[in-house]
């Protein structure tokens, strides 16, 4: 898989992150890496996810630069030229899902620049860089989760503030208009983050509309078709270091480089 890692830069931590990370950075500016098969959608982040039981590590990618994200990602990047040097990994600092709640990230792109950290529970460890950036209006589960967190923000201990930007039209298609995810959310009558088996499918129907029927309505390529645009909004971000082709290995690759 060829993945874009975007890179989101912290803002504030949560003070619990707070007091994980920031005197063992070196003074280091800190990203969380959001692994996204979806560049062209980026305009229309609102948050960022991460699983709230697992676990994150701060790695020096440089002298001047740390990425957050899980060891496994990071130990992948050390092979692709990312983090220097190759091979080799150096984890600065610690922290659980739970405790990144709360933080405040620049979102490269976005309509809304500043967007908050959020727990998803279905966040895997094994896929990505294990952060999630949320686009609600394209990604079923993204809308979903928010939903859900909205609903019952004291039982998920998160502040309502950080749940607050609504989805915001990326592209349209003939289908369903330019908010597809909540319409195949509607459709299929999901109600909640655990109905995992329609949301499954709600994400392949979101996918082919957005990728085979969808035109942008948001940015440098407006009007241009999505699979037109999403190579030049991928190339975009990476010449202007806000993101990194990032690949997910095979298991053979893996063993292989071990
Ligand atoms: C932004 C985005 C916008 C995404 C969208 C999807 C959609 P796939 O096809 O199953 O490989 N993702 C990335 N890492 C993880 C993880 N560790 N656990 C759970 N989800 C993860 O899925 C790739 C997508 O799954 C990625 O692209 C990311 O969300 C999420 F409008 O990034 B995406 C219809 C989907 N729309």
């Amino acid at each position: 898989q060829e993945y874009t890692g975007m890179k989101m830069e912290v803002v504030e931590w949560s003070p619990a992150a707070k007091e994980a990370i920031e005197a063992k950075v070196g003074g280091r500016k800190v990203y969380l890496v959001a692994a996204t098969l979806r560049p062209e959608t980026m305009y229309g982040q609102t948050n960022c996810f991460v699983g709230p039981t697992l676990k994150y590590g701060v790695f020096a990618a440089n002298e001047k630069e740390a990425y957050l994200c899980t060891y496994r990602a990071a130990r992948n990047m050390t092979f692709q030229g990312i983090i220097t040097p190759r091979g080799e990994v150096n984890k600065l600092a610690e922290v659980e899902g739970a405790s990144l709640i709360g933080t405040k990230i620049k979102a490269p792109l976005a309509v809304n620049p500043e967007v908050y950290v959020l727990p998803m529970e279905s966040v895997l460890a094994t896929k990505g860089t294990g952060v999630v950036t949320s686009v609600p209006s394209d990604s079923p589960d993204d809308y979903q989760t928010l939903m859900d967190l909205r609903k019952k923000a004291e039982y998920y201990k998160i502040d309502p503030k950080w749940a607050a930007i609504d989805p915001v039209p990326v592209l349209s298609t003939p289908t369903y208009g330019d908010l597809s995810a909540p319409a195949i959310v509607k459709q299929l009558k999901i109600l909640s983050a655990k109905d995992t088996k329609q949301l499954a499918e709600a994400k392949e129907i979101a996918y082919k509309e957005g990728f085979y029927n969808g035109t942008m309505v948001v940015g440098e390529y407006k009007g241009q078709s999505v699979q037109d645009a999403k190579p030049k909004v991928r190339e975009s971000l990476i010449n202007q270091g806000l993101a990194f082709a990032y690949a997910e290995p095979e298991g053979l690759v893996l063993s292989r480089s071990a």
